[in-house]
């Protein structure tokens, strides 16, 4: 039932999720959802997701794709990680990789990166998108094109793109970030969330999910006094953590779902009376995050390997390419080292539980 355990691997890249009920929550929550199978507009590609071929699970990966990956934004040294890792992809895959986008995460900024790549005939797509339906347009005339749409990061509306890459179930993301807040914060007190943009399908689905859980018994002592955006840009989201901790003289936690917006939440709550006093958490990489958690600012908080979410998408427009996936629910592929991997309901293909990085073991990552 679960899309992890339907996968070999996910902990032999040592990413050990620390909390035992995460892995647990993730595996449940990987169930819900509607089945692509019952969308009556199946294998439109201006209204439905996967394809109407026929998949070959045996059909060869094939040579000299051309794979394109076009993240959130250029200037972020999450997307530099995930760009990396589908690099490495498309290397073993003997294929041409290419790597585009912009310079900020506004809902548009993309739309010209794609027709680009429409008129370049690339064979494959993948997109981290700013905003699920600004981009559909041009994805949706892609595909008519005959290139294969991967979502990965953040989704696209699901009738615009072929699969989406999820770095694990947006309920398991969601319920690890209040989880976190309640743990620091003693499940008592004023929070605030500090996201990216107002558009990001990603922190919009998890930010969803937070204020679900915030509603349950044990979550009730924490109060949502505020949702702000940085838009993934450092300066915005340092003065955005300073606005908070103005406005809100009693806030006990920020909680910031972007690596862009956590680093700079602790590098400004990090030389203020703050430190020790308001808890900073969400989801940073380890690399951007260890002086923080070194000088006692940052004591929790979560993320995957970027890395292999890039890979992973890789793999995924590759077996789409080849004919070895359409998009359906139930197919499997093999994503290299990464192993096997089941596309679940509405196209999704799950990487795996996320890990909560601590003093104890941030030593032990380097990305
Ligand atoms: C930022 C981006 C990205 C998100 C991470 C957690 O780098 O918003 O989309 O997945 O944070």
């Amino acid at each position: 039932m679960s899309l992890r355990s339907a996968r070999a691997g996910t902990f032999r890249r040592g990413l050990v999720p620390v909390a035992a009920g995460l892995v647990l929550a993730v595996g449940l929550s990987a169930c819900g959802g509607t089945t692509r199978e019952s969308t009556a507009d199946q294998g439109d590609s201006s209204g439905g997701g996967a394809s109407a071929a026929t998949a070959d699970p045996n059909a060869p990966l094939k040579e000299g794709l051309k794979i394109a990956f076009l993240p959130k934004q250029l200037n972020n040294p999450y997307s530099d990680i995930e760009a990396g890792g589908g690099q490495a992809a498309v290397t073993e895959l003997k294929g041409e990789y290419k790597l585009v986008g912009p310079n900020d995460a506004s809902a548009s900024s993309q739309v010209s990166y794609i027709n680009t790549l429409i008129q370049q005939q690339q064979d494959v797509i993948g997109i981290a998108a700013n905003d699920p339906n600004a981009v559909c347009p041009s994805l949706n005339q892609a595909r008519d094109a005959g290139i294969k749409v991967v979502a990965f990061d953040s989704d696209a509306a699901k009738q615009c793109r072929d699969v989406f890459v999820n770095q694990a179930t947006t309920q398991g993301i969601g319920e690890t970030l209040v989880s976190m807040t309640r743990e620091l914060t003693g499940g008592q007190g004023d929070i605030a969330i500090l996201s990216a943009t107002p558009n990001a399908t990603n922190q919009n689905a998890w930010i969803a999910v937070m204020e679900q859980e915030l509603k349950k018994p044990e979550n009730a002592g924490m109060k949502l006094v505020a949702t702000v955006y940085g838009n993934d840009d450092d300066q915005k989201s340092f003065q955005e953590a300073q606005g908070l901790l103005q406005t809100y003289p009693n806030l006990k936690a920020i909680v910031s779902p972007t690596t862009v917006g956590i680093a700079a939440t602790a590098r400004y709550v990090s030389s203020s009376s703050y430190k020790g006093k308001v808890a900073v958490t969400g989801l940073g990489t380890p690399n951007q995050m260890r002086e923080f958690v070194k000088d006692g600012t940052v004591s929790q908080f979560a993320l995957w390997n970027p890395a292999d979410i890039g890979y992973l998408a890789g793999y995924a427009g590759a077996a789409l390419a080849s004919g070895q996936i359409t998009g359906k629910q139930g197919e499997t592929f093999t994503a290299g080292k990464l192993g096997k991997y089941t596309i679940g309901t509405d196209g999704e293909i799950v990487l795996g539980p996320p890990t909560v990085f601590t003093a104890q073991n941030i030593d032990q990552f380097d990305f």
